[in-house]
């Protein structure tokens, strides 16, 4: 946006007695633009959508932000939404999550592939000058994006033949080594040296894809679907830059030999579409969405990786240092600069509250676990455990307490939790979760999240404070 239209936009929103230009000045001081992202299903849309709703119904009747100063002082006055200023960016539907979550048959807010955002401004009570009452505004731009997204951004410091190798060790693998479509005897085949035939490439791609689609189809879905395009093209369908595919053998030759081949070898016409992958699609996504972030929210299910198994704990932590690492990247045509994370575990009502903090000190220990070679990490790092929308509710059967609500079927069901664990668990500790039935729940009915009610949460009081909390002081 253009300084002209960035002073129109903001001097619209001010009152216009007040000196516009201290006014543009504080405006971006007190601006941050929030990122919230996760895997698929781990609960971002939800997220947001209460977010904003405890924001929005900072007023209402059962409003419960005990750990967000601002509201325990009564400063909020009014939040509003603006128009985002990147027109590229899709508008996050509150309205219509907002209306799902509502009423006698509540519902989950309608899965979203894409990134989206929204602008609130916060107005908040400021200290009086002389007796007279001031305000300040604070603005906070939300963005929700997949985090398969991310998991592109290594390959950005990778090399073709690097990535090559990468995707040999991970073909080799468990899980991926036992599925029948896995396509690693037949990518051996090609030799990189050999000439390019277009044909082939066809043939040996559409196995390749097919079998990313088999890992996306797993339950829990794998993680590390790379490249993350090839099944989510998005508006890229049919890029030139999609047409390569591993070339697993080049893990036998050094880089030099592999430089040496001739230019109309495999190797050499991979390498440039591969490099075009990475400067024509993955580069731009990063430029224009990712690096204006400057705080980050990484949701994870923790509950489900728990039931997933380990197999699926080791991808899920992988997919975490990759996430991680595209904080703070510093890569020529793009650097991210995130100053805080916050890790949150979502679904969290999902079990009873003697585990909550159980599920917070888990997600400690995977982060921990994932960031272990990130080193010299400047960003603030946080760990949350939170319900977006408390779907249970405890009652007391003797010494138990057990979690009561709706399944999806609609049913009124009543359940109970193993224990969760404060550490990664060991094999013989896993055995518990795997057959575990994870309770999926539908929203409760009659909260009126559209009219004036606050959606009820669990935590999402201190996510408030420990994003904004600085900014809104
Ligand atoms: N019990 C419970 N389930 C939730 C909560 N948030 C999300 N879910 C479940 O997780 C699913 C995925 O959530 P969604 O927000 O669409 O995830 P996204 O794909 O990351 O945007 C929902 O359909 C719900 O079934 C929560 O706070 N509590
Ligand atoms: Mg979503």
């Amino acid at each position: 946006m253009s300084n002209n239209r960035q002073t129109d936009y903001l001097k619209k929103i001010h009152h216009v007695a007040d000196d516009a230009k201290t006014l543009i000045n504080r405006a971006i001081q007190n601006r941050v633009c929030i990122g919230i992202t996760g895997l698929s299903r781990s609960g971002k849309s939800t997220f947001i959508t209460s977010l904003i709703n405890q924001l929005k119904q900072h007023g209402a009747r059962n409003a419960r932000l005990g750990g967000f100063s601002p509201w325990l002082k009564k400063r909020i006055i009014q939040v509003i939404e603006h128009p985002l200023e990147n027109r590229y960016l899709p508008r996050f539907d509150y309205e219509q999550a907002a209306d799902s979550l509502s009423g006698s048959s509540p519902h989950w807010p309608a899965p979203t592939r894409d990134i989206s955002g929204v602008l609130l401004e916060i107005r908040l009570a400021d200290k009086s000058w002389f007796g007279r009452k001031t305000h300040k505004s604070v603005f906070i731009e939300l963005r929700d994006y997949p985090g398969e997204w991310l998991v592109d951004l290594p390959l950005l410091k990778m090399s073709f033949r690097d990535w090559c190798i990468e995707v040999e060790k991970q073909l080799s693998r468990e899980p991926r080594s036992r599925f029948s479509n896995n396509p690693l005897e037949s990518l051996r085949t090609l030799d990189p040296f050999s000439d390019y035939d277009d044909t082939v490439i066809d043939t040996q791609r559409a196995a390749y894809i097919d079998f990313l689609h088999s890992c996306k189809q797993q339950s829990p879905p794998l993680t590390i679907i790379q490249p993350g395009r090839f099944i989510e093209p998005g508006t890229q369908a049919g890029h030139p830059a999609l047409h390569f595919i591993p070339l697993v053998s080049c893990s036998k030759y050094s880089e030099a030999q592999l430089q040496a081949a001739d230019k109309d070898s495999y190797f050499k016409q991979l390498e440039t579409i591969f490099e075009s992958y990475k400067s024509d699609i993955v580069k731009p996504f990063f430029k224009a969405f990712i690096e204006p972030i400057n705080r980050q929210v990484v949701l994870v299910d923790v509950l489900n990786v728990l039931h997933g198994g380990e197999a699926y704990l080791h991808e899920m932590m992988h997919a975490l240092e990759a996430i991680g690492e595209s904080f703070e990247y510093d890569g020529g045509l793009f650097h991210s600069r995130i100053e805080k994370v916050l890790y949150a575990a979502t679904k969290v009502d999902q079990v009873v509250s003697q585990d909550h903090d159980n599920v917070r000190h888990l997600l400690s220990s995977i982060v921990r676990k994932s960031l272990e070679r990130i080193q010299g990490a400047q960003a603030d790092l946080r760990v949350e455990a939170v319900a977006s929308v408390r779907s249970s509710h405890a009652q007391t059967q003797g010494n138990e307490e057990i979690l009561k609500g709706i399944s999806t079927d609609g049913d009124a069901i009543g359940f109970v939790n193993p224990r969760i664990p404060d550490h990664i668990p060991s094999d013989s500790e896993f055995a518990a979760f795997i057959d575990w039935k994870l309770p999926e729940l539908n929203p409760p009915k009659g909260i009126r999240a559209n009219q004036d009610q606050a959606i009820p949460h669990i935590r999402m009081d201190e996510v408030l404070h420990n994003l904004m909390g600085d900014i809104c002081r």
